[in-house]
């Protein structure tokens, strides 16, 4: 049991995460760079500590200085929250072995899950279906056969990868000859792991993944899917929450195997299982993400479930006893980016007027203010718009009506509310066609 959270991470996930401590009586540590001194983290925990300069490799991933804070603070308990340290194995273990709870998986779960190579493993054992391909890594040669055997174009991905990282598409084997040693080279450098395997590339897929959480005594849940293929360079702009693509029957037999995957893991808290989805409705296994994902809002609206609410009596080593699971309509998330619509670019700056939507279905997750200057330092993530609708035409509709009510402006500062526009007009989007290319095919 704990009773002081600290919170290593920054923006509106900070403050989802005080926000679901403050109803349990927990009681919050916020840490904050130079740069994040206004944030709404800051002023929302019980305590705050400032842990180093804007760039985050000597405040929000600078595992000591995180330490620091929590011995300091007494906390007994550390948030991670995505991005960040989240996922870091090391940082997982450190903690536990101070004797203070991380609120995620174990640090031994965690690392066997960043090994993409044991995931497809414990993926293929429990029967989730696999692309065709390798599921161990491979040497070029073996590269060279198994590739001519699927037939190209192929995917060379490394173990340590994920996220999109490490993975490059192979159209011939003359481009396989060029790219493996590189690849290889490229994923020793980044992940310190040259290991790489090889898969079919699958052509316009759907992203679905499968949101998960398991208590310490061996209950599994898994809460639906998320459709999440609208998209640019592996940055998530709208996730939705079911897939208007995946049947009833789909969604049952995914799930059973996605509770069979997360017991064989041993894995505790919550979680996401990725699929690609190809056009004849098939899935395939890609990885698990062992950590909060930006995206959750949009399964809690359709579920009732407060995931964080969950993640702490979790991680308090509370059973956690749900009813059946039911998904009773759907929300749509949209990442309200201080970016440039069109190019994409972050255009952060003071916010000088700030009008927030409200109403029926609509909620708002953001850690920024009217008068808030927004930092250069982090993402241009600055606040999600979720709307709920009971059918996903009424939350189509509500989604324009609050993007029409809200409005983000401040010099030199640029919001990416009308590429959700944009997108809310497109027949592919409105029949829920739309796969993992659209966004960049929509720019032409
Ligand atoms: C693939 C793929 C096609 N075929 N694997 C990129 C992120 C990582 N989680 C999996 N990724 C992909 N793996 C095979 N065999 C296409 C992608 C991919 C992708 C997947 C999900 C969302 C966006 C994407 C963008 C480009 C490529």
């Amino acid at each position: 049991m704990f009773k002081k959270v600290l919170i290593a991470n920054r923006g509106e996930i900070a403050v989802r995460a005080i926000r679901a401590c403050r109803e349990l009586g927990l009681k919050t540590v916020a840490v904050y760079s130079e740069a994040d001194k206004n944030s709404l983290h800051v002023e929302l925990a019980d305590e705050a500590i400032c842990i180093g300069p804007p760039d985050p490799a000597r405040s929000y991933l600078d595992i000591p200085k995180i330490m620091a804070a929590l011995e300091v603070s007494k906390a007994d308990a550390v948030y991670p929250g995505y991005g960040f340290l989240s996922e870091n194995p090391k940082f997982a273990e450190i903690v536990e072995r101070s004797g203070a709870k991380f609120i995620g998986p174990r640090s031994e779960v965690l690392a066997k899950i960043g090994d993409k190579v044991v995931a497809k493993k414990v993926a293929k054992k429990v029967g989730l279906p696999l692309v065709p391909g390798s599921d161990e890594p491979l040497e070029f040669d073996q590269a060279l056969r198994l590739a001519s055997r699927i037939g190209y174009p192929v995917v060379i991905k490394a173990a340590s990868g994920g996220g999109g990282r490490g993975i490059r598409i192979i159209h011939n084997e003359k481009e396989l000859r060029e790219k493996f040693p590189i690849a290889r080279k490229e994923a020793q450098s980044a992940f310190g792991d040259g290991r790489l395997y090889l898969e079919k590339y699958v052509l316009n897929p759907k992203h679905i993944e499968f949101q998960v959480v398991a208590d310490e005594h061996g209950n599994v849940y898994v809460l639906g899917e998320r459709e999440c293929s609208i998209q640019r360079r592996h940055q998530k702009l709208i996730e939705e929450a079911p897939s208007v693509a995946v049947s009833p029957e789909k969604r049952e037999e995914i799930s059973q195997k996605v509770a069979l995957f997360c017991k064989e893991l041993g894995y505790t808290s919550a979680g996401t299982v990725e699929f690609l989805m190809d056009e004849e409705g098939n899935f395939y296994f890609m990885e698990m993400n062992g950590r909060i994902q930006v995206e959750h809002p949009v399964t809690e609206m359709v579920t009732g479930i407060d995931i964080v609410k969950l993640q702490l009596l979790i991680a308090m080593g509370e059973e956690i006893k749900l009813p059946k699971v039911e998904m009773r309509g759907y929300a749509i998330e949209f990442r309200i980016n201080a970016e440039d619509p069109d190019t994409f670019m972050p255009s952060p700056g003071l916010i000088e007027r700030l009008r927030l939507p409200g109403g029926p279905g609509v909620r708002i997750d953001t850690h920024v203010y009217q008068g808030y200057a927004i930092p250069p330092y982090y993402d241009s993530l600055i606040a999600k718009l979720v709307v709920w609708g009971q059918t996903r035409q009424e939350a189509l509709a509500r989604a324009r009506r609050a993007l029409d009510e809200l409005k983000i402006e401040g010099k030199n500062l640029k919001v990416n509310t009308d590429f959700h526009r944009r997108v809310l007009l497109h027949k592919e989007f409105i029949e829920g066609r739309h796969d993992i290319t659209f966004v960049e095919r929509m720019l032409v």
